[in-house]
């Protein structure tokens, strides 16, 4: 018989495999800068980042220092809608705070 397929009565039995792909995941980083108050993103860390108060501080006090700080890592979609939510509260609340995201 030529060819690789399996063959019973005539019938070719599919193979299959399986294939599950783990989404790729993004980085999400707050911004400084001089404008922003400190309670103000300590709130988005806690409400939009899920951090507790000492952690949230923590993080605030890194991005101010620093330049920038790590809030969490997520599939691209969620990361997406973090940086979305990120500028829609800071926005309505007349804030410049800026998030990014970047390949993990
Ligand atoms: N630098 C701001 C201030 O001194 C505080 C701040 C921290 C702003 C983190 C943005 O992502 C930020 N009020």
């Amino acid at each position: 018989m030529a060819g690789t397929e399996r063959q019973t009565g005539g019938q070719i039995l599919e193979r299959t495999k399986q294939e599950t792909r783990k989404p790729e995941l993004f980085k999400v980083l707050l911004l400084n800068d001089d404008y922003t108050t400190m309670d103000f993103v300590v709130e988005v860390l806690e409400t939009v980042f899920n951090k507790a108060p000492v952690e949230a501080y923590r993080i605030m006090m890194a991005v101010h220092n620093q330049g920038q700080g790590l809030c969490g890592v997520y599939p691209f979609e969620v990361a997406e809608t973090k940086v979305a939510t990120v500028v829609d509260l800071a926005r309505g609340n007349g804030f410049p705070l800026r998030a990014a995201m970047e390949p993990e």
